[in-house]
């Protein structure tokens, strides 16, 4: 261990005692936090299955940057990589176009075995798994309508991916032994003004209860259904909206996914995530970076990215929260991305973790607003930065910017090679 690194966090760790934060066990906790890593920020959302695929359903990546992985091996190499750069045990989050077959198979064709490679790869590394249904980029989405379609063979084909998906998701459960979060998004909508509102809304909500008829050991498999407010090409009607999400999981036992792109601009999950979660017994976030659009850009440690981490941690809703990631910046090294993203999450978390949250919560009930204010202000510059490097000294990751040189190296060997 460095010891100018072990002389800032002894330091820290005083400072900390005094205000009655034992910095130790918040590491201890802070260990046990696993986040979701998408997979898709790897290969622009490509995905094997197809190649080459247009990307549909308001999903858009945009940027060019060289030395995308664009098959099963690459695309395990560099995760394999940004894990050596993040501390802790994490998920993986696979969309089912990241099948590892050579088979010919379509969406409504796909199985367990079709993903066994990636079952084999995440227990070698001691890691979970969470799955997605892909409906979109796929020509059967192309009316810009799956599960809520007019059409019979639309919806039946999506309906059939959909419990194939629950399948997988359940064989994932199990082979590893932690729960496989599957979370059901789909970018029906209309570009402009609809006469009918609500029929759409009735044929999604059927097919969703044909789509969850089965039932699945929830010790294993956890659905999610994810809303938006709008998307680019659906932007006057979007069927799965909010209010759609929340009541469909509250009156089927589902969860939510709150995705921080997927509200009006001045709206944040940060404090969503304590309202759901007083109607739902678990939840899935997707933390992402909304600018002006959806999702496209990587996790910065912004000010709702801390406000998210404080509902985690001052509710104490960790252990009820699958925390997952969602961004797809094709314009930078992708690996950076995943590095970023991540890492920021968890410093996040660290941050929330490091206060006094049951004193601060008792100043507030006492109606000392003076002190609230004036304390969690001071908090603000508390030696957060010694804590989070002696973490990942701790954890056997690189401290500080240290990690970009690998990610560089990583690239000239590796990524640079594949154009
Ligand atoms: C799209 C949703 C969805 C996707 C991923 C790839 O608006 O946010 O979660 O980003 O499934
Ligand atoms: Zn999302």
């Amino acid at each position: 261990m460095d010891s100018s690194i072990l002389n800032a966090y002894e330091l820290a760790k005083q400072a900390y005692a005094k205000i009655g934060v034992d910095t130790d066990s918040v590491i201890e906790k802070l260990k046990k936090v696993k986040i979701s890593i998408n997979c898709w920020q790897g290969d622009d959302v490509n995905g094997f299955l197809f190649k080459d695929i247009a990307l549909s359903g308001g999903i858009q990546t945009t940027g060019n940057y060289p030395g995308k992985a664009t098959t099963v091996e690459q695309l395990r190499a560099d995760i394999d990589m940004a894990l050596s750069l993040i501390p802790g045990k994490h998920k993986l989050n696979l969309h089912s176009i990241y099948a590892d077959t050579n088979e010919k198979v379509d969406l409504d064709e796909i199985e367990p075995s079709h993903y066994a490679g990636w079952v084999s790869w995440a227990k070698e590394r001691g890691l979970g798994l969470d799955f997605n249904p892909t409906c979109f980029s796929h020509p059967m989405a192309d009316s810009g309508f799956t599960l809520s379609s007019a059409d019979d063979k639309t919806r039946r084909f999506w309906i059939e991916h959909c419990k194939r998906c629950r399948e997988i998701a359940d064989y994932f459960g199990r082979e590893l032994g932690q729960k496989c979060v599957t979370n059901f998004w789909f970018p029906d909508g209309y570009k402009d003004i609809p006469v009918d509102r609500q029929a759409p809304r009735e044929r999604m909500k059927s097919a969703l209860d044909e789509v969850f008829e089965k039932q699945y050991d929830a010790r294993y498999s956890l659905d999610a259904i994810e809303s938006k407010v709008f998307g680019i090409g659906a932007e006057s009607y979007t069927v799965i909206s909010n209010e759609f999400a929340v009541a469909y999981a509250v009156e089927h036992g589902k969860a939510c996914c709150l995705d921080a792109g997927h509200y009006h601009p001045t709206e944040v999950i940060s404090d969503k995530i304590p309202t759901v979660l007083m109607f739902t017994d678990e939840l899935l976030l997707h933390v992402s970076r909304p600018v002006r659009w959806d999702s496209d850009h990587v996790v910065i440690l912004d000010d709702e990215l801390v406000a998210i981490a404080h509902s985690l941690v001052r509710g104490d809703l960790l252990d009820r929260t699958h925390i997952g990631l969602d961004f797809f910046d094709a314009s930078i090294n992708r690996i950076a991305a995943w590095t970023i993203g991540t890492r920021n999450m968890i410093r996040a978390l660290l941050y929330a973790m490091l206060e006094p949250t049951e004193m601060l919560k008792k100043t507030e009930l006492e109606g000392d607003y003076t002190s609230r204010l004036a304390l969690t202000e001071e908090y603000k510059s508390y030696p957060f930065g010694a804590v989070w490097d002696y973490y990942c000294q701790l954890m056997d990751v690189p401290v500080r910017e240290n990690w970009l040189t690998k990610v560089k190296d990583y690239e000239k060997k590796i990524t640079e090679e594949r154009n």
